[in-house]
C-alpha cells in the first residue's frame, strides 16, 4: 500500500499521524505541493481532484484523508 502526499501539507500530515497511530504498513510516494505536483499527470491519474493525499492499493485508488484513514484501519 502506498500513500501519495507532500508531508508538509496538513491533510497529508493528518494521514501520516493516523497511520502511525494504528501501526499501518505502507510506503510513501512524495510529491511537491510547492511545485504544484498535485496537478501533475502522474498524480491526477490517481486523484482527479488534484489534492493531497491519495492512496494506491494494487488496482484500487482512494483520496480524501478521512476515507484513507478509515480504509487503512479496516485493511491493516
Ligand atoms: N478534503 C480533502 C482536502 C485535501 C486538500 O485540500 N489537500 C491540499 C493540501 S492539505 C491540497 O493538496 N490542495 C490542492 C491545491 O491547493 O492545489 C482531504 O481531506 O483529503
Amino acid at each position: 500500500m502506498e500513500v501519495l502526499l507532500d508531508p508538509r501539507t496538513v491533510n497529508s500530515r493528518k494521514v501520516l499521524a493516523g497511520l502511525k497511530l494504528i501501526g499501518a504498513d505502507y510506503s510513501i510516494r512524495k510529491f511537491d505541493y510547492f511545485q504544484a505536483e498535485q496537478k501533475s499527470e502522474e498524480f491526477v491519474k490517481i486523484n482527479p481532484n488534484a489534492a493531497f493525499p491519495a492512496l494506491v492499493d494494487g488496482d484500487f485508488t482512494l483520496w480524501e484523508s478521512n476515507a484513507i484513514l478509515q480504509y487503512m484501519q479496516q485493511r491493516k
